[in-house]
């Protein structure tokens, strides 16, 4: 190890407390608590300066979709490094992985997708297409149609569009946000809005007419676009009904409304697919992307940019006064090719379609006999187990924790103690492991979940709460 990285953990956490400022934290509390430093990861596996192996449920940030370690990528990026460090994409050129990445993306994702703008991330490429929807319809003469539609608990990133765009209260409650010209309508959470009787085909219908209701109140000439994800991730992984997606596509088509996906989670095979909107059957005209396309290796992401608007901004927009120093970065690119490679040559997506997938489910339903386990659903490789104070028992649903006790916070600490990653979203425990995770692995998080299950649940009983 290089010198400048050799410190003991508390050395690491006074330095750490000194000078980071980390994203989405109470920056005093964590200052005091200290924080778990990270060295080095192997498959699904990672290590702390106190060499303490922890299981990786949660791929990184929902991004290290081949697992760590991957010799391919880290040779394509020291080869690009060597050749080519950097050169820009703005002043009419271009690098060979720039246009071999947009090549190759264009034959994975769906027809009507061939052509591609670039970021770093998944908040600028949200931002990207905030900017590229609402120049869409001022290239078509029809300026005033810029409202973009979103929902409630969706997250698309963290700058003043992508925190606009996402519909997290605690976000909006600080910087002045959302910005102009963006509204939420509820999300597709059986849980939260089914009613008693429901059946889920018919709470997905009703929830997608949320969108009919709110483009109404608007007026349809005024909306640009709806966004979603197809599963919202960091809202707890929320799955929709399957009448949902279809449903949200038709009220579009009938509004010539644009759709944008969000695939910065479910993207590069996350569902089984290696899209979610193929998993769940519509058609966007825009598809965001970041996290899976380099298995978070190095920062990139962009938007998949759809014919329909493609056409118009290149036959009829001049030029686009917008993009980023890092757009198409050779590094980047030549990391996600190599990335895209070793998906398909080890064939993941189908794998988590065909074995890996169906087995998570079969296991994760098996949870439903833990008590503290009210709800347990997957979809690919991501999986939620919501805690529940008292389960259903005939017709009486389940009693959910009181929100201001911080349930999941208490079985997130059982798991960070016994080397699990697992992330809490209120009372939903959730899982995003990488795509190579094999029958054998998924047992072994298994035998892990269940035993913070049971922690938690001695520990939930010490304290008086079930
Ligand atoms: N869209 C979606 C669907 C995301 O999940 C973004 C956009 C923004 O991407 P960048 O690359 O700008 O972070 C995301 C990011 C969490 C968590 O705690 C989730 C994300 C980021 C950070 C934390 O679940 N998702």
């Amino acid at each position: 190890m290089p010198p400048q990285f050799e410190h003991s953990t508390a050395e690491w956490q006074a330095l750490d407390a000194a000078h980071h400022l980390h994203p989405f934290t109470d920056f005093q509390a964590l200052a005091k608590k200290g924080t778990r430093v990270i060295e080095r990861g192997e498959g699904v596996w990672l290590w702390d300066t106190d060499g303490q192996r922890i299981f990786d449920a949660m791929s990184g940030l929902w991004c290290v979709n081949v697992g760590y370690g991957q010799q391919a990528l880290i040779d394509a990026a020291t080869e690009q490094l060597r050749r080519l460090p950097f050169y820009n994409s703005f002043f009419q050129t271009t690098t060979p992985p720039a246009i071999a990445l947009s090549h190759k993306l264009a034959q994975i994702s769906p027809p009507q997708f061939n052509h591609v703008f670039y970021g770093s991330s998944g908040s600028e490429s949200n931002d990207t297409v905030v900017r590229m929807v609402r120049r869409h319809w001022d290239i078509l003469g029809q300026p005033q149609r810029q409202t973009i539609i979103s929902r409630f608990n969706a997250y698309h990133g963290s700058t003043m569009a992508g925190a606009s765009l996402g519909g997290m209260k605690d976000m909006h409650a600080q910087g002045g946000l959302p910005i102009p010209g963006i509204v939420h309508i509820d999300q597709p959470s059986f849980a939260l809005h089914g009613r008693p009787g429901e059946s889920r085909e018919a709470f997905g219908l009703r929830a997608a007419r949320w969108l009919e209701d709110k483009v109404a109140e608007v007026g349809a000439d005024k909306v640009a676009a709806f966004i979603g994800e197809p599963v919202q991730g960091a809202g707890g992984v929320i799955i929709p009904p399957e009448t949902y997606w279809p449903e949200i596509q038709r009220i579009c088509d009938r509004h010539g409304i644009l759709l944008v996906s969000d695939e910065v989670i479910c993207g590069f095979g996350r569902t089984g697919h290696w899209f979610g909107c193929e998993r769940f059957g519509f058609r966007p005209d825009l598809m965001t992307f970041a996290k899976g396309v380099t298995s978070g290796y190095i920062p990139l992401g962009g938007v998949m940019v759809g014919d329909r608007v493609a056409k118009v901004l290149i036959e009829q927009g001049g030029e686009f006064s917008h993009g980023y120093t890092y757009s198409g970065h050779p590094v980047a690119c030549a990391v996600a090719l190599a990335n895209i490679d070793l998906i398909e040559r080890e064939g993941l997506v189908q794998r988590v379609h065909d074995d890996t997938g169906p087995y998570l489910a079969q296991r994760f339903a098996e949870l439903l006999a833990h008590p503290l386990v009210g709800e347990a659903e997957t979809c690919g490789m991501l999986g939620a187990l919501r805690l529940v104070r008292r389960k259903a028992e005939g017709d009486a649903p389940a009693q959910p924790f009181d929100a201001a006790l911080g349930v999941g916070m208490v079985c997130r600490g059982h798991c960070f103690d016994n080397g699990l990653v697992m992330r809490a979203v209120g009372d939903r425990m959730v899982v995003a492991p990488p795509l190579v995770m094999t029958r054998e692995l998924i047992d072994e998080l298994m035998t892990r979940i269940v035993r913070c299950l049971d922690l938690s649940w001695a520990d939930l009983q010490q304290r008086g709460w079930v």
